[in-house]
């Protein structure tokens, strides 16, 4: 296919819709129609976006709106056709088989309830959450097209500026925070609950509990700006509107209200006219096209049907290649290619790095008169900003089970110093990860300096029934994955990788292990910094 050719075919994602909409046995004439427009074997494109989260987003709308023809190639579906449910994403109470990405099983990160496990079976599927396992931690990451956005809590938090020479050193923080955070929360449509329909609503009294709690014991509370549309989920509470996130709707999606990147960076990439999308398409291997790498790349990419099987294997070229998999995914591909040989100038700085920015979860036994209520928004809007004394930002979490359960519930996210690597396994041929459990301990200890004194305060004590029997912290996952493609040590000052022009790192792997808050509107500022200067310099 000509590069003319892909450009004429506009923003399509096809074959993610077509394989989606046949296992939901809900095809659609449109759905079948733009099926027609994955990525063809042979194919020569100018930029291929490894990818479609916040990097990848970000790229391509630049790349596109500099006059670029870009191709993005996600792993996961396209999530845009209901299923015969009427409903594109599934609820976190009854979740089916879109619910994770190929398990048999369900992987709540909240997996037990007064000590009893709430996992289930569900069919095996390219689901929209993917718990994928290393040896000491259990990672969440968003699948399809919008990556992390369509999974995640929409919290868009964007650091304290003191803090920012740890999170990102060697970035000019003035530029940073005169332009490119202003422009990412923009573009992501950020905004913040109604003060006083926050004091009114039902749906946030876990929240005023956890104000109270917090104030009571000194520390300060801050409302957490979000990407849900705030005005939608006011008319959800008066019943005007089909409810999302006052229905329980978060972690496998959300149908209604929230402002995932398929209805900002990716809605304004598709107004171009510039950019294709391939969903279902995972790409396995990136090599020097002619030796030098100044000939382009040979691109090697999967298809898979939604099952997880490999139905077509096409190999294409790229004038310039944009790792944008998410730390995990860039990390674990880059690792592989230096290790293999497709790529083996990488330096070793690759695989380095990661971190989980730092996050533990734990959940507080309220006494009968502090209810958190039955009736929970699963977005989270307040937290507890110990920074400045313990070391610690808590995000005051909906726990959305429909009963009330007297729980307070937090994630908290902590300045843990342990980093990981990313490795190459060629007996197993896969990359692995080196994360310890305990490494956790960092994390519980500062994440304590919060919650042990309000326990005192108020006389409470931890759950010990949410992440199994008699267990009390949630030490053995994350939802922030970070670093392994180090902006600076493994890239340069902008993302491109070392001996090989026009290949780019330009998603979460760039930030070395912990941003200090929830980290997308970092991801997203930093990747807009990039571009500008690499379209700037390289195009
Ligand atoms: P990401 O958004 O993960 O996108 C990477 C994409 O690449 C994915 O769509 C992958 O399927 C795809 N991919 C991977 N490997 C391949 C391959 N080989 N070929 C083709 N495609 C591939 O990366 N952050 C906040 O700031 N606020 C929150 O409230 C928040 N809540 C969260 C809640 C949950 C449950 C989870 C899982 C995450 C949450 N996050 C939150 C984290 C946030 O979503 C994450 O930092 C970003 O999505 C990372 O953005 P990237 O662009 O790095």
């Amino acid at each position: 296919m000509s590069r003319a050719g892909i450009s004429r075919r506009g923003f399509i994602a096809g074959t993610g819709t077509l394989l989606g909409a046949a296992a939901l046995n809900a095809p659609t004439a449109s759905a079948t129609a733009r099926a027609a427009a994955p990525i063809a074997a042979g194919a020569h494109v100018a930029a291929l976006v490894v990818g479609s989260g916040y990097g990848g987003s970000v790229a391509a709308l630049r790349l596109a709106q500099a006059g670029v023809h870009v191709h993005l190639v996600e792993m996961g579906m396209a999530w845009d056709t209901p299923g015969p449910d009427g409903k594109i994403f599934c609820n976190t109470l009854r979740p089916d088989h879109r619910s994770y990405w190929l398990r048999e099983r369900t992987k709540a990160p909240l997996n037990f309830f007064l000590g009893f496990p709430i996992d289930r079976d569900i069919t095996r599927y390219t689901g929209v959450l993917d718990a994928e396992d290393f040896a000491g931690i259990t990672v969440y990451q968003g699948r399809g097209v919008g990556g992390g956005s369509l999974v995640n809590g929409g919290m868009a938090v964007t650091p304290r500026r003191e803090n920012f020479a740890d999170i990102l050193p060697g970035v000019n923080a003035a530029e940073m925070y005169a332009t490119y955070y202003p422009r990412a929360n923009t573009e992501l449509g950020v905004g913040t609950v109604n003060p006083a329909w926050f004091d009114s609503t039902d749906y946030y009294q876990y929240a005023r509990v956890g104000r109270k709690h917090a104030q009571r014991s000194g520390f300060p509370f801050v409302f957490v700006p979000d990407v849900y549309d705030w005005d939608y989920m006011e008319r959800e509470a008066a019943g005007t509107v089909p409810k999302s996130a006052l229905a329980g709707e978060i972690l496998y999606g959300n149908n209604h209200g929230k402002k995932t990147l398929q209805h900002t960076y990716l809605a304004r990439a598709k107004a171009t006219g510039r950019v294709t999308v391939s969903a279902l398409h995972r790409v396995a291997s990136v090599s020097p096209a002619s030796g030098g790498g100044h000939g382009g790349y040979t691109v090697v990419i999967e298809q898979l049907d939604t099952g997880g099987a490999v139905v077509a294997t096409k190999t294409v070229t790229a004038d310039r290649v944009f790792f944008a998999a998410g730390s995990v995914g860039t990390s674990k591909l880059l690792v592989k290619l230096k290790a293999t040989g497709a790529l083996p100038a990488l330096n070793d700085e690759v695989g380095k790095g990661w971190g989980d920015n730092g996050n533990v979860m734990c959940g507080r036994a309220n006494h009968v008169w502090d209810a958190t209520g039955s009736l929970q928004s699963t977005i989270p809007c307040a937290g507890i900003d110990n920074w400045a004394a313990g070391g610690a930002f808590a995000e005051v979490a909906p726990l959305p089970t429909g009963i009330e359960t007297f729980a307070s519930f937090y994630l908290a996210i902590t300045r843990n110093p342990n980093r990981a690597s990313f490795r190459w396994n060629s007996a197993a041929g896969r990359a692995e990860l080196d994360w310890q459990t305990a490494w956790k301990q960092p994390s519980i200890d500062m994440a304590k300096t919060i919650f042990d004194k309000i326990n005192a305060k108020e006389g409470t004590i931890y759950r010990s029934d949410l992440f199994g029997v008699y267990k009390i912290w949630g030490d053995h996952l994350t939802y922030h994955p970070l670093g392994g493609a180090v902006l600076g040590r493994a890239t340069d000052g902008y993302g491109r990788l070392a001996a090989y022009p026009g290949l780019y790192v330009i998603d979460g792997a760039l930030i070395p292990g912990n941003t200090s808050v929830n980290p997308f509107v970092t991801i997203t500022a930093l990747a807009e910094r990039n571009i500008e200067a690499i379209i700037a310099a390289d195009l």
